[in-house]
C-alpha cells in the first residue's frame, strides 16, 4: 500500500517501465528552494509526470523535500485550476480567447483612469510574484504602466519592517542578515517555526536537519515563541514570550549587554555608527521593568543576554511572529542591534550577508555607497498611512476602495494574490471588491478574492515555467545558483505569465490591447544592459550596449533578463571577461545548481547606507522607541490573544485544492491552554466562537498545553466556502478565514504592517 508519507518522501512505489525523460526544477511552493526530480512518461503524446522526489544532486537540498514538493503535479493536473481567461458578464464567468480577455479589460480599464485618474485603480501583489520570474521582473513595469500610488502587496502582511530596519541599518530591504545555521553555536530563534514553514528571509532547504545538526554538534536552540511550536519542541530552551512583547524582551537583553558590560562589536567595530544612541535608547528597559510585560522573568531575561554573549558564535533570527506586529520595525531591528553587539554580525556562525549570483544591491554599484531610505514619501488618503518601498500598507486597501470621494478607488488589479484570505478584516475587503467597477486577475484559481474580478487571466503551472530564485537566493544561507528550465510546454496558444503582465502593461499605457510584448521586454532589457554598462564597479563596464545584446540574442523574456543579471552579476562571465563565470548556458549545462560556497564576511563593502556605515541607531526607529515605552505603561490585556501558525502541508490559502494535503485531521482548529479550555467549559473538538472587533468565526478547538495560556491560535488562509469560488476539493475542508478577526487598525505604525498575531479576541463555546 503507497501511504500519503510514502508518496510524499518520493517514492510512489510505481515501477517506471515506460519510456521516461527525467528533468530538475526548484520547487517554487515555499522559501526552501529545493531540488526536485522530475520522471515523465514519455510515451504518450502530451508528456506526463509519473512521479516527483527530492534530487539528490541538488548542489543545496540534497534529495531533501516536505510533503509538498510532490505536489506540483497535483497542481498541474488540478481540474480546477484556471487553464483559459475567464471574462464575467451578468454575473456570469464565459471562458474567453486571449485576445477577448485583453480588449475586455482595455475597454473597461482605461474609462475608468481617464475618467478618475491613475489613482483610481489599485495594485496587489500576492506572495507568489516572489516565486515566480514573472512576477519578480515584469510585475514592476505593470506597475509603473497603470501610474498609480496605490500599489499593495503581501509584504505589508509580511516581512515589511524587516526590510525597513535593514535598509536604514544596512542600506536595502533585501541587504538582510541571515542566521549561519550550518556553522553557529548558538541559535536564537524568535517568532518562527521552519519545522512547519521551512524557514523564511533565511533561504535553505531542510532547516530540520540543518538543525538536528546544530544539536548534534554541541550547539544550542532557543525558541522564543507563545507556542510550544515543532521548532520549540527542539529547542534547548522554549521561551512562552506574551505575544507582541519581542521587543520588550529583545530591548532588556541589550539593556543587559550595555549593563553588564557586554557590548563587543567584534570585526564591524569601525563601520558602526550609533552604539551610544542604542544605550540610551535601551536604557528605561531593564529587565525587571519589561518582566511582566513580556512574560519571562527577569533572571531569565539577564541569563538569555549573557549565553548569547558568551557563546563562541551566535545568531539571532525574527521572523513572522516577530515582524506581524504592533512594534515590528523595532524587533526587527533588535535582532540584529543584538547580533552587532555581541560580535555575530558578518563573522561565520553568526548573522551574515549573501553574496547572490543575481539581482542584489550590495553587489551593484560602488562599496560603501548608497542612498538615504525614505519612508512616508505619501500618505494614503483615507487614513495618512505611510508609504514604505513604493507602497502603501495593505491594511489600508479596503477603506481606500469603499471610502467615496476624490481619489477613491475603483479598479483592481490583483496579481498572484488572494487577500480576502490574508489580509485583515478580509470581511471589509470582501465586501469593498464587489463594490468596485472593474477588477482584473492573474491566478490559477478561481478563489475568495478572484471571485470578485471581471477578468482572471490563469497563469500556467509551476511545471510550465522557468524559474530562477532572485529575491530568495539574495538570503541564501549559502551562495547557490540554480535555473530551472520549463519541464512542460504551455498549452497550444497559452501566454506565459510575463507575456500577460506585459500585455496589461501596455494597455494601460494605452498602447492597445493587441500591441507586441516584445516592446515591454526590450525596453526591461535595454534598462539592465545600460545600468551594466555604467557601473564602474561592474564586469563590463564601458562596453557597448549593442554587444551585450547581441550575445543575449535570440533569448526573450525572462531567460534573456535572468541571463544577463548572471553574466554582470559577481560571478557572472561579464560577456567574455571571464569564460569560467556565469551565464545562462552555464547553469542550464548544470541542472542540479552551481555550489558558490558558504557565506563569508562581506563588510564593510557590501553596505548600502548613505554614510557607508552600520547604522545601529536609525533616526525613524530610535524615535518611535518612545511609543514601545508608552506601550508599556498599557494595562495588559484581560482577554485571549489570537495568534497565527503554519501547517507543513498547507501553504498560505492556496493549496488547500490538493487533497493528499489536506486529508486526514483537520488542520484549520483553535489551539487553547487545558485551563483556559477548562475555565470557558471547552474540550477538545468542540466548537469555540471567537470574536474580534471586526468579525467572529466558529472553530474547532484542539486542547494544547503546547501554548501560552491567555493565548488562542488558528491558522490563516483557510475559509473556502465562499459561493462563487471554483475550488471542489477545498470546499470541502473550508476551515475558517482567522482575516475575519484580523483588525485592520492594529498595524506597525512604522512600517504600517499589519499586525496579524497578538489580536485581542474573545472566546465563548458555541452552542451545539
Ligand atoms: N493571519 C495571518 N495572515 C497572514 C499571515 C499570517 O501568518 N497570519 N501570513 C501572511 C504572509 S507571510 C503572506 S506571504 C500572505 C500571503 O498573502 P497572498 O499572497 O495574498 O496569499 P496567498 O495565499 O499566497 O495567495 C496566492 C495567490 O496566488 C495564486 N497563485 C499561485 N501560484 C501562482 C502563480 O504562479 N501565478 C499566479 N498569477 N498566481 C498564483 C493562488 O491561487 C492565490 O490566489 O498572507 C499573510 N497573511
Ligand atoms: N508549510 C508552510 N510553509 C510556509 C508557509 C505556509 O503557509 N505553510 N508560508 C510561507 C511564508 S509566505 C512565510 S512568510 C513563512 C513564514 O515562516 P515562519 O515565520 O517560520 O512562520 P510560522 O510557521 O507561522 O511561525 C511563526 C511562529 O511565530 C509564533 N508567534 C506568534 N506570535 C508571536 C509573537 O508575538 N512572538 C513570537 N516570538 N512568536 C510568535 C507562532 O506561534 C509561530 O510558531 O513560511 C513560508 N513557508
Ligand atoms: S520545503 Fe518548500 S521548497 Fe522544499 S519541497 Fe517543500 S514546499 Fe517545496
Ligand atoms: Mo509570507
Amino acid at each position: 500500500m503507497t501511504t500519503v508519507e510514502d508518496r510524499t518522501s518520493g517514492d510512489t512505489g510505481t515501477p517506471l517501465d515506460a519510456a521516461t525523460r527525467t528533468a530538475y526544477r526548484t520547487c517554487p511552493l515555499c522559501e526552501a528552494g529545493c531540488g526536485l526530480e522530475i520522471t515523465l512518461d514519455t510515451s504518450v503524446a502530451e508528456p506526463a509526470v509519473r512521479r516527483i522526489r527530492g534530487d539528490r544532486d541538488d548542489v543545496f537540498s540534497k534529495g531533501f523535500i516536505c510533503p509538498k514538493g510532490s505536489t506540483l503535479q497535483q497542481l498541474h493536473e488540478d481540474p480546477d485550476r484556471l487553464r483559459v481567461p475567464l471574462i464575467k458578464r451578468d454575473g456570469e464567468w464565459h471562458e474567453a480567447t486571449w485576445d477577448e480577455a485583453f480588449a475586455e479589460v482595455e475597454r473597461r480599464l482605461l474609462p475608468i483612469l481617464d475618467e478618475h485618474g491613475r489613482d483610481a485603480a489599485a495594485v496587489y501583489l500576492g506572495n507568489p510574484n516572489a516565486h515566480t520570474l514573472a512576477g519578480q521582473l515584469y510585475g514592476r513595469p505593470l506597475i509603473r504602466a497603470l501610474g498609480t500610488t496605490n500599489v499593495y502587496s503581501a509584504s505589508t502582511v509580511d516581512q515589511r519592517p524587516k526590510e525597513l530596519s535593514s535598509a536604514l541599518m544596512f542600506g536595502a530591504g533585501l541587504i538582510v542578515a541571515v542566521p549561519d545555521l550550518d556553522r553557529t553555536d548558538h541559535l536564537f530563534m524568535l517568532g518562527a517555526n521552519p519545522y512547519a514553514s521551512n524557514g523564511s528571509l533565511a533561504t535553505a532547504p531542510d532547516w530540520p536537519g540543518r538543525i538536528e545538526a546544530l544539536k548534534a554538534r554541541g550547539g544550542r536552540l532557543v525558541v522564543v515563541d507563545p507556542r510550544r511550536s515543532r521548532t520549540a519542541e527542539e529547542a534547548d530552551e522554549w521561551v512562552p514570550v506574551r505575544p507582541g512583547a519581542d521587543p520588550y524582551l529583545l530591548a532588556a537583553m541589550v539593556h543587559t549587554l550595555f549593563e553588564e558590560d557586554l557590548v563587543d562589536l567584534g570585526a564591524v567595530a569601525p563601520y558602526v555608527n550609533g552604539v551610544e544612541e542604542v544605550r540610551s535608547a535601551v536604557a528605561p528597559f531593564t529587565p525587571e521593568a519589561v518582566a511582566d510585560h513580556a512574560g519571562v522573568d527577569a533572571a531569565a531575561i539577564r541569563r538569555l543576554a549573557r549565553e548569547l554573549a558568551a557563546a563562541p558564535s551566535a545568531a539571532v533570527y525574527g521572523r513572522i511572529g516577530t515582524t506581524t506586529a504592533e512594534f515590528g520595525t523595532i524587533t526587527s531591528w533588535l535582532v540584529d542591534v543584538l547580533n552587532v553587539c555581541t560580535a555575530n554580525l558578518d563573522r561565520p556562525g553568526g548573522a551574515m550577508f549573501a553574496k547572490a549570483a543575481v539581482g542584489a544591491a550590495n553587489t551593484r554599484g560602488a562599496p560603501r555607497r548608497g542612498r538615504e531610505v525614505r519612508i512616508g514619501r505619501r500618505h494614503s488618503r483615507v487614513r495618512g498611512l505611510p508609504e514604505s518601498f513604493g507602497e502603501f500598507p495593505v491594511v489600508a486597501l479596503a477603506e481606500e476602495m469603499d471610502t467615496p470621494g476624490e481619489g477613491q478607488v475603483r479598479a483592481f488589479v490583483c496579481l498572484a494574490g488572494n487577500p480576502v484570505l490574508s489580509t485583515p478584516n478580509g470581511g471589509r475587503l470582501d465586501a469593498a471588491l464587489s463594490g468596485l467597477d472593474f477588477m482584473v486577475a492573474v491566478d490559477i484559481y478561481l478563489n475568495e478574492t478572484t471571485r470578485h474580478a471581471d477578468v482572471i487571466f490563469p497563469a500556467p503551472s509551476a511545471l510550465q515555467n522557468g524559474h530562477y530564485d532572485i529575491a530568495l537566493l539574495q538570503l541564501g544561507l549559502r551562495n547557490v545558483a540554480n535555473w530551472s528550465e520549463p519541464v512542460l510546454d504551455l498549452d497550444p496558444g497559452q501566454l506565459d505569465e510575463w507575456q500577460v503582465l506585459a500585455r496589461l502593461a501596455l494597455i494601460a499605457q494605452g498602447e492597445g490591447s493587441s500591441a507586441d510584448v516584445g516592446l515591454v521586454d526590450d525596453l526591461m532589457v535595454d534598462g539592465l544592459v545600460r545600468h551594466a554598462v555604467a557601473d564602474e564597479h561592474g564586469n563590463v563596464h564601458g562596453r557597448d550596449p549593442a554587444e551585450l545584446l547581441a550575445a543575449l540574442e535570440p533569448r526573450r523574456g525572462p531567460p534573456r533578463l535572468v541571463d544577463l543579471m548572471l553574466r554582470t552579476g559577481p560571478y557572472g562571465d561579464g560577456f567574455g571577461a571571464d569564460p569560467k563565470g556565469l551565464s545562462l548556458d552555464a547553469l542550464i549545462a548544470t541542472p542540479h545548481g552551481v555550489d558558490l560556497g558558504a557565506l563569508e564576511p562581506r563588510l564593510p563593502d557590501g553596505l548600502r547606507t548613505a554614510s557607508g556605515m552600520i547604522e545601529l541607531a536609525p533616526a525613524p526607529i530610535v524615535a518611535d522607541v518612545a511609543r514601545l515605552l508608552a506601550a508599556l505603561g498599557r494595562p495588559a490585556s484581560q482577554g485571549f490573544l489570537l495568534v497565527g501558525r503554519r501547517d507543513l502541508r498547507s501553504n498560505n490559502s492556496w493549496m488547500h485544492n490538493v487533497e493528499v494535503l489536506v486529508k486526514g485531521r483537520p488542520r484549520c482548529t483553535a489551539h487553547l491552554h487545558p485551563d483556559d479550555a477548562d475555565r470557558l467549559g471547552l474540550t477538545d473538538g468542540a466548537t469555540a466562537r471567537v470574536t474580534s472587533r471586526t468579525g467572529s468565526v466558529a472553530v474547532p478547538v484542539e486542547v494544547t498545553d503546547a501554548i501560552r495560556p491567555g493565548v488562542v491560535s488558528i491558522p490563516h488562509g483557510w475559509g473556502h466556502d465562499q459561493p462563487g469560488a471554483r475550488l471542489g476539493v477545498a470546499a470541502r475542508y473550508a476551515g475558517v478565514n482567522s482575516n475575519l478577526l484580523a483588525d485592520e487598525l492594529l498595524f506597525d505604525a512604522l512600517s504600517g504592517n499589519a499586525v496579524l498575531n497578538g489580536i485581542p479576541v474573545e472566546i465563548v463555546p458555541e452552542p451545539r
